[in-house]
């Protein structure tokens, strides 16, 4: 690839391996270099080609053979909630009994109850619960999450989550993208008011959580928040410094995306009820489509996301798990990946390009993870298989041998 290579500071060398790089310079697809080896450097990617390149090694690091299994990218996990207290395996039986999602949220369970367990819990007992969630997403494959405040509601609670979240990136290798997601649903203290919610969360919370988050979220839902309490919450955050992102379009059509990409939002996440105007302004704006399929299927939603326009407008699909207690209990990126597939029709590469690469673009991070490029971080994730598209294809197995964070290997 390199004429002029300098070997001698490598430090790992994976060898005999088939990589999916997602280096749109090799190929529009996978990327796939057979018989691949991968050299790092200071956690980066030094080098990466086909082994009958690589030059000669004048140091010695560390060689790892990979007996010819296929890598990816580290996963990127762009949309979770696993920073929560108690759960709701209760609700969800009563969904099976006829409740929906909408009728329970209304009588006070759903996200609120959540926010009754998540108040009453102590920050260990948070941290210790969503540690062990997120070491699963890590032997799955993931080397980067999101995660979003939201069970929390009032300050106090919504620091505690936050601090939980930073303790997460602090003690695991994994990196840690917090969202400060505080209009999640009206906390009960203001109902009936949540024009004095939001009043609060702009003026009280956003000024406060600097340092703690990155990006501020909302739910725009006839559940949750409506149009302009979502414009003030959003510019109120920009004003701050903070990305924005949305849920949006999730139960039904609010106009929510494009009121969003129109403020410069990252990303606008669920879109079962999106429509042009509101694709148009994603594209035009540079916002990624975050699709969900885990909350899509726990949630027996039938109006699908549209796909065919989103790739027609070159909208980037990522994918996340959505990972929380009432909509999602999902901790599989391959099987979020899967459901995308069948649910959504998107197609195998699609499916595992959002989950890597898109979902790095969805939290502004592809310059340094998500694709298998020279200088990005090495992040892999080593599957027992033996084509690409048999990641997405394969349910409910756990073909993650390995997991390398920077060249190290972390699971
Ligand atoms: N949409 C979702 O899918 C999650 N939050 C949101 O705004 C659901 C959160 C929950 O039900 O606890
Ligand atoms: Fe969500």
């Amino acid at each position: 690839m390199l004429n002029q290579v300098r070997t001698n500071d490598w430090e790992q060398v994976f060898t005999n391996a088939d990589f999916i790089t997602f280096d749109p310079q090799l190929d529009p697809g996978w990327g796939l270099i057979q018989q691949g080896a991968l050299a790092v450097q200071s956690g980066k990617i030094a080098w990466l080609g086909e082994s009958a390149n690589l030059p000669p090694i004048e140091s010695s690091p560390e060689v790892i053979d990979l007996k010819g299994r296929l890598v990816s990218p580290g996963m990127v996990d762009c949309h979770t909630h696993l920073v929560f207290g108690g759960n709701r395996a209760d609700e969800w039986a009563q969904r099976l009994e006829g409740a929906s999602y909408q009728e329970i949220a209304n009588a006070g369970g759903g996200i609120l109850s959540t926010v009754r367990a998540t108040r009453a819990a102590t920050e260990e007992q948070l941290y210790q619960s969503a540690a062990s969630r997120l070491k699963t997403l890590l032997a799955s494959g993931i080397t980067t999450v999101e995660i979003k405040s939201g069970y929390g509601l009032d300050l106090e609670t919504e620091l505690k989550m936050l601090r939980v979240i930073r303790s997460l990136g602090a003690s695991l290798p994994v990196d840690v993208h917090a969202t400060f997601l505080g209009a999640h649903a009206l906390p009960p203290e203001f109902a009936e008011r949540p024009d004095e919610y939001i009043s609060m969360v702009c003026n009280e919370m956003l000024p406060a959580i600097g340092g703690l988050a990155t990006a501020v979220d909302i739910f725009t839902e006839s559940i949750a928040f409506n149009l302009p309490q979502t414009e003030r919450v959003l510019r109120t955050a920009v004003d701050h410094g903070f990305q924005i992102k949305i849920h949006a379009e999730q139960l039904s059509h609010m106009g929510s995306a494009k009121l969003a990409a129109q403020l410069g939002a990252i990303s606008a996440d669920h879109l079962e009820y999106l429509d042009l105007p509101g694709i148009e302004a994603m594209a035009a704006c540079g916002s990624v489509a975050t699709l969900l399929p885990g909350s899509f299927y726990f949630l027996n939603e039938t109006q699908r996301p549209p796909v065919a326009d989103l790739r027609e407008r070159h909208v980037p699909i990522a994918l996340g798990s959505d990972m929380n207690p009432g909509s999602s209990p999902v901790m599989s990126p391959l099987l979020v990946a899967n459901m995308a597939c069948t649910l959504f029709g998107l197609t195998p590469v699609e499916s595992v390009r959002g989950v890597t690469l898109n979902a790095a673009r969805a939290l502004r991070v592809a310059h340094q993870v998500g694709s298998l490029e020279l200088g990005k971080l090495a992040d892999l994730a080593v599957w027992d298989l033996s084509v690409p598209s048999e990641l997405p294809y394969l349910i409910g197995h756990q073909p993650c041998t390995a997991v390398y964070k920077a060249g190290r290997r972390v699971a």
